[in-house]
């Protein structure tokens, strides 16, 4: 397996123009004391300390960040990327299980509860295990990364994740040798998400929301557990309190809120592709030479601060530019007909 340091794909602090909107923010949560002891973010931002009034960071033991910046776009050009504003970030979001709409899961998962919270680790391992709620940001240390997020509708965003390698948590459970393909699932409890509830409210999926990925993807130094964005807690409607961020793939296959991951020997369910199987792929790598049965993956619409009329249209990159990093996870395969 190909494994390079996330180092790599580094874009310098200052590379990221709309910075400033974040550090603005920062600034502010600053001055109305949220923050107490301990170092959010290390390096080049100068540093601001952990939140004492979100008590899912201020009970993490690792308490320093560390910013894992984007590649440059790959035409090679000075481009550089602008961060999705917070507010956008959590306000249009996929997360069926509140709504189709995408200002429905901010609007419906505000009263989500998330205690208690259990995601369990099993399957073909040696050392299965569980993790509480509070074990989500004490277990692994958390850091900060700028990912790219390309949506199979050929929407994208930039968003300063805080997690931790999936990678992390799979070697804990000494996966075996049948060990190929990782399952992941999110929770299901139709009292609480309304999408489960109505198959109109929630597309007429079939609950649990199921994905899953090769195990050499799994364990990828760029596949993250995100547990908050922004330097915050994960919001509801984002997949709270812990979801999947994979940065080279359609955004459907970043699972959110999940209560179980499983070591398995086949090719796992999806739930996407078991709804349209001829529109979403197992793989789903982001790849703007193979188009949407409906419409061109060529391009995408970059959400940032620019307004109604913003065109923002801008070329989608293969791997969604992280191929220096992962398009060696893919050298045997045919990528048109495993899409
Ligand atoms: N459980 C679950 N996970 C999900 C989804 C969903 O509907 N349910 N939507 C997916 C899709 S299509 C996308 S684009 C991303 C969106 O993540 P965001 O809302 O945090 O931007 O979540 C993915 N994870
Ligand atoms: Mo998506």
């Amino acid at each position: 397996m190909l494994i390079q340091s996330p180092e790599k794909s580094v874009l310098k602090e200052h590379q990221v123009t709309d910075e400033s909107v974040y550090l603005k923010r920062r600034q502010l949560i600053k001055q109305m004391g949220f923050f107490g002891a301990g170092t959010l973010l290390s390096s080049t931002i100068a540093n601001t300390t952990n939140a004492q009034g979100l008590d899912f960071f201020s009970s993490a033991p690792e308490k320093t960040f560390q910013r894992y910046p984007l590649t440059f776009t790959a035409d090679g050009t000075n481009n550089t990327e602008v961060l999705t504003p917070e507010a956008k970030v959590t306000s249009h979001n996929n997360f069926y299980e509140f709504g189709i709409g995408k200002s429905d899961p901010v609007n419906n998962a505000q009263n989500f509860n998330i205690k208690p919270w259990q995601l369990t680790i099993s399957g073909e391992c040696d050392k299965p295990y569980t993790l509480d709620l509070d074990d989500l940001t004490k277990s692994f240390a958390l850091e900060e990364r700028i990912y790219r997020l390309r949506c199979v509708e050929a929407w994208s965003m930039v968003i300063p994740w805080v997690g931790f390698e999936l990678s992390k948590l799979l070697k804990k459970a000494q996966p075996n040798s049948r060990a190929k393909y990782i399952a992941f699932e999110t929770l299901h409890d139709p009292a609480q998400m309304p999408g489960q509830a109505s198959r109109r409210m929630g597309g007429g999926i079939d609950y649990p929301y199921v994905e899953g990925l090769r195990i050499d993807e799994a364990m990828n130094p760029l596949t993250l557990m995100s547990v908050g964005l922004y330097g915050k807690t994960l919001p509801a409607q984002n997949g709270a309190p812990i979801r999947l961020v994979v940065p080279w793939k359609y955004g459907f296959k970043s699972i959110k809120s999940i209560v179980a991951i499983k070591f398995v020997e086949h090719p796992p369910a999806s739930t996407w592709n078991i709804l349209a199987p001829n529109e979403y792929g197992f793989y789903a790598n982001v790849n703007p030479e193979v188009d949407h049965p409906r419409w061109s993956q060529a391009s995408e619409r970059r959400l940032t601060s620019g307004g109604l009329f913003a065109r923002n249209r801008i070329d989608t990159l293969p791997f969604n530019g992280y191929g220096e990093q992962v398009a060696g996870l893919y050298k045997n395969l045919d990528l048109r007909k495993n899409f």
